[in-house]
């Protein structure tokens, strides 16, 4: 097996597994934030990718996929219940994400997220070149960095975290905190979203390893007095900014964007698009437009709010009750606010491609983009790539990432829910001029920041470890 430069370690490859015409199985890429983000960057690199092919049981050999060699990984129904939506979605994404649902502690979840992450770690240890990268993705893989290091010392391991990292008052509750302190701390890089994160991050280091961090460095000890550094600091992620301005101006596009638009009226538009996830606020979204139009502000035949609840982790209890909830909302919403002629809110809990997805977006008035908490939200950077004239506004919960560069864009406090009906209303109401300046800073903002970039940047800084390293042997 050739080896690679570059291996990016992640809970999923970026591909499907679907029938052919024939029945034989193929592989298609998939939609989802981390492949959109990392498509880019692979395509211009050697690289390979280990994960999980998306089916139990599912026993490949690695293989050949634009380019890129694709290792998976396999995972039996019980990895997937203990280690998958048990550790990853059950534990962390809970508590990472400010306890919005209540996290489980269960021992039997974390065994098997430490026998999961060491047989990634082992995939690509087998697949990465002699003095290569290794860049580990995410939440599932905390423990991957050490172990790799532990695996093949000579290469240089980077981690990117997609998820907030919590304060340290919340990731003092993990049991097994110092072990997941310790598997991270196994990354010559460590990269956040936010500034914020990698302070959290940083000060529970200080308060539970004691090892001392200056700026965006941590020294990690590594026994007889020696230590190394590694760098834990923020890159903003980001999207293929130019393919969606190009998806934006595909005629066919502009005249699915216009149906939607004649099919809604004069009515003003506003969309959520997110996937079915308490960490998104779609429930407050909701509660704060079925006030208004109780409170009469808003009437039926004035706006309409199209959400998009794209299906998510259907195995976790959390997110049934979720959606039973949500829908007995929208339900009782449009029970009491529709007409015959309008629909109040149009919830489709269905994927889209992603021309459809750009479609929307330019019929959209308003996007409403109300997460709890969010590591980043690339929805909202969507939104605003697509926008080339300059109209729309961007209603932008504070507790996404993505408000950190967004700064022009409505900022909202999700659970404050006065506070969410009047900048709804504000949006509905913006005159052009201020949509348009709004816009063009954000605009800026997204291009000059893509995904191309937040890859470079990234990949620069482990190089420079790299050699830094090499200097000092
Ligand atoms: C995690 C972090 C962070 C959604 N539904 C459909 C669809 N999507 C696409 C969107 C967007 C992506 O999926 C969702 O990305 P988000 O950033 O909004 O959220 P998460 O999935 O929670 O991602 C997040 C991200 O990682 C990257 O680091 O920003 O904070 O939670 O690109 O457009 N795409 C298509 N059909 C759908 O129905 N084609």
């Amino acid at each position: 097996m050739s080896r690679a430069d570059l291996v990016v370690v992640a809970n999923r490859l970026p591909v499907d597994r679907v029938e052919g015409p024939d029945g034989e199985p193929t592989w298609r890429r998939s939609p989802g934030g981390l492949v959109t983000a990392l498509e880019q960057v692979m395509q211009n690199l050697d690289g390979a990718w280990v994960g999980w092919g998306g089916k139990a049981d599912l026993e490949v050999e690695p293989f050949e996929f634009d380019g890129n060699l694709l290792v998976p990984v396999t995972l039996t129904p019980d990895d997937l219940r203990d280690y998958y939506e048990g550790f990853s979605n059950g534990t962390i994404w809970p508590l990472y994400h400010d306890v919005i649902a209540a996290p489980e502690f269960k021992r039997s979840w974390w065994d098997s997220y430490v026998t999961v992450n060491r047989r990634f770690a082992e995939a690509a240890a087998d697949v990465v070149a002699e003095g290569g990268f290794v860049w580990v993705q995410d939440y599932q893989l905390q423990l991957v960095p050490q172990m790799m290091r532990e695996l093949r010392p000579d290469v240089t391991i980077g981690y990117f975290h997609h998820i907030p990292f919590p304060a340290y008052a919340l990731f003092a509750q993990l049991p097994w905190r110092t072990q997941v302190l310790q598997g991270l701390l196994g990354a010559d890089v460590i990269g956040f979203q936010r500034v914020a994160d990698a302070g959290n991050f940083q000060r529970s280091i200080r308060r539970l390893l004691k090892y001392p961090t200056k700026g965006d460095t941590v020294q990690v000890p590594e026994g007889d007095g020696a230590s190394r550094l590694s760098i834990a600091k923020h890159y903003p992620i980001s999207i293929d900014a130019n393919h969606f301005i190009e998806l934006a101006r595909r005629p066919d596009i502009i005249a699915r964007a216009q149906a939607i638009r004649d099919q809604i009226g004069s009515q003003k538009l506003m969309l959520g698009v997110d996937r079915l996830d308490y960490t998104k606020g779609i429930r407050h979204r909701l509660k704060s437009y079925g006030e208004l139009l109780a409170d009469g502000k808003i009437k039926g035949h004035e706006a309409t709010l199209v959400q998009i609840a794209s299906p998510s982790r259907p195995g976790v209890e959390a997110y049934q009750d979720l959606r039973d909830e949500i829908e007995k909302t929208v339900a009782r919403i449009n029970g009491d606010y529709s007409t015959v002629e309008n629909t109040a809110i149009r919830y489709l809990h269905q994927g889209y491609p992603r021309e459809e997805m750009v479609a929307l977006y330019l019929a959209a008035d308003v996007m409403l983009v109300t997460a709890l908490r969010d590591g980043m939200n690339l929805v909202a950077k969507e939104y605003v790539a697509v926008r080339g004239d300059n109209t729309g506004v961007l209603v932008l919960s504070e507790f996404a990432g993505a408000a950190d560069e967004l700064g022009s864009a409505l900022l909202v406090n999700p659970h404050d829910i006065e506070a969410m009906k009047e900048t709804m209303m504000r949006a509905v109401a913006m005159p052009a001029p201020e949509q348009a300046r709004r816009m063009k800073t954000m605009r800026r903002k997204v291009i000059d920041n893509d995904v191309e970039k937040w890859g470079r940047t990234f990949l620069d800084d482990l190089r420079e470890l790299r050699d830094r390293r090499r200097e000092t042997r």
